[in-house]
């Protein structure tokens, strides 16, 4: 196994044995094999896409597989092999739907178009097959950010919406990895190419979620207890927890959100629900402790999932494209899904230990923030807001992220955090008060709702007359540790924000050429200190 995906990859070079996350090392082989397969699924699905014969279920099937090869997502071998063979299954009827078409030209088919289940052990499909570092740097960096399209793509198609030209561009990328005629310069023009597509697929997300749920709007989330059983729900997917709330309805079972899923709780078609009690706990990797302690069953809706404890094993449930050995997965039949047999087992459970009390704010998308925007302004012109930060993006359980609570406690009083995805449990229980009944962490919700970041920041900005993005009283300290941040990365680059400071390590996966392009084109830089990085991120 090669892999260093992820921000904790082993001695920030990559995981050769088993993951740092708990992926097996075979688990590992497995998901390059697949990724492989799904460039073949992508080389012949180019091509029933322009001649008009591709189908959704290819679409769906592409998603779902991409999205399970993120870090702390599907851990189960059977889980990769089972989409393994699918993506031959169905490339070979792409295949011949082209051939019935007279869409194919078989006599000049590249080496990708013809692996089969036989020749596949033969390919080397592993990371270091490209032996140019600086090619495999952006390659992989382009396979990384195409991941997250994937895994924003799926949340958004379960609600119905889609994107065609970001999903042909999943397809674009995953071939053009697999082309040695590519110079770096190609492949950097995809990668930008790349955030710009997900800036598309979070905006459609965005209208999948808003769409379905409402705008959300500002509210104080409970972090209490109460004395029923309850169900913890994780990950990001609303759709399940909008029908795990319609199945627990009147069966005496709360329901509380954790990590990622905290957002849900200030849009308005989910505070409609009483038995929402509120958010447990804090983000992914505090899993071991929380889970535990909630006593009730919990249902994972996508990553992070930490492999469980023995002690949580049998009330650990998952769904959509997470899965880990030993847990239930749950499938949807006609777009369903039955969470009866978790509402059973929570009855017969313990309600949860109170972990904390009172509430955190929440509910600052868009859509609220701009409905406010000239009180904001007013703060702004009469200097009581001096500077935003951006600190969105992931956290993680190295001891070293302490920095960003250090950096957002030692923040002056006249700044406001502008946060979105797991990196804000860093700082969201601080009480770090407000300006004029402004609060100084503005939380947009999950990490996809860096698309409401954008809108905010181009919002105000545009009324507080500045063209410039970078000229505006706005600097970014982003925290990152999977693909899906990857992603929000590569989407700010590509709307030209400049000075980006990153953290708490860089990527290794990017090449040393690779990052003096990142710093001569954007100027992003990796985190130090609080002091120096205060320094810097005020100026
Ligand atoms: Fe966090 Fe995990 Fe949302 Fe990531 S729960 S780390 S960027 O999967 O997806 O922010
Ligand atoms: Fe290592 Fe991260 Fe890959 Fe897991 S996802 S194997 S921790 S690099």
């Amino acid at each position: 196994m090669f892999c260093y995906q992820c921000e904790e990859t082993m001695n920030g070079e990559g995981c050769t044995k088993n993951g740092m996350c708990g992926k097996k090392g075979e688990v590992a082989d497995l998901q390059d094999d697949l990724i492989y397969v799904l460039k073949s699924v992508a080389f012949y699905n180019q091509k029933a896409r322009k001649a008009k014969i591709s189908e959704e279920i290819t679409d769906d099937f592409m998603l779902d597989a991409l999205f399970s090869t993120i870090t702390n997502t599907d851990f189960r071998a059977t889980g990769i092999q089972e989409r393994i063979d699918r993506g031959f299954e169905l490339r070979d009827e792409i295949k011949q739907k082209l051939l019935d078409n007279n869409a194919l030209d078989e006599s000049d088919l590249p080496e990708i178009a013809t692996v089969t289940p036989e020749n596949l052990k033969d390919r080397n499909t592993g990371i270091l097959a490209t032996e140019n570092e600086d090619i495999r740097s952006l390659r992989e960096l382009l396979i990384f950010g195409i991941k997250g399209i994937a895994a924003y793509g799926h949340h958004a198609m379960v609600l119905g919406q889609t994107n065609k030209k970001v999903l042909s561009f999943i397809e674009e990328g995953l071939v053009a990895t697999t082309d040695d005629s590519l110079t770096d310069k190609n492949l950097v023009s995809l990668v930008l190419r790349c955030g710009e597509k997900g800036f598309d697929i979070m905006a459609a997300l965005d209208t999948a979620n808003t769409g379905a749920f409402g705008n959300p709007e500002p509210t104080e989330v409970n972090i209490g207890t109460r004395d029923r059983p309850g169900i913890l729900i994780s990950g990001h997917d609303l759709n399940d927890l909008k029908q795990l709330l319609d199945q627990t309805e009147g069966t005496g079972v709360d329901v509380y959100t954790h990590g990622e899923m905290l957002p849900a709780n200030s849009y308005p078609e989910f505070k409609k629900y009483e038995h929402l009690v509120g958010n447990y706990g804090g983000s992914w990797w505090h899993q071991k402790q929380e889970f535990e302690s909630f006593n009730g069953p919990i249902l994972m809706t996508s990553n992070c999932i930490v492999p469980p404890k023995k002690t949580y094993m049998d009330r650990i449930y998952t769904t959509g494209s997470v899965g880990f050995d030993g847990v239930t997965h749950l499938v949807a039949k006609d777009g369903k899904k039955d969470f009866s047999a978790i509402i059973e087992q929570a009855k017969k459970c313990e309600p949860p230990v109170q972990l904390e009390e009172g509430s955190i704010m929440g509910g600052f998308a868009y859509d609220s923030v701009l409905t406010n925007a000239d009180k904001i302004v007013d703060a702004v012109k009469s200097g009581k807001i001096k500077k935003f930060i951006v600190m969105a993006g992931c956290d993680g359980r190295h001891k070293d992220r302490q920095y960003y609570t250090d950096f957002a406690e030692a923040l002056p009083k006249d700044t406001v955090i502008l946060t979105a995805g797991c990196a804000k449990y860093r700082y969201n229980k601080l009480g770090l008060g407000d300006i004029d009944g402004i609060p100084r962490v503005l939380d947009a919700g999950q990490c996809n709702d860096c698309f409401s970041l954008v809108i905010i920041a181009q919002g105000l900005m545009a009324r507080l007359g500045f063209i410039d993005v970078n000229e505006a009283p706005i600097s970014y300290n982003i925290a990152w540790y999977e693909q899906k941040a990857v992603l929000v990365l590569l989407a700010l680059l590509r709307m030209g924000i400049q000075d980006i400071v990153l953290g708490p390590t860089l990527p290794a996966f990017v090449s040393p050429n690779v990052l003096k392009v990142l710093v001569d084109e954007f100027n992003i830089s990796p985190n130090t200190n609080v002091e120096e990085d205060m320094e810097r991120l005020l100026k």
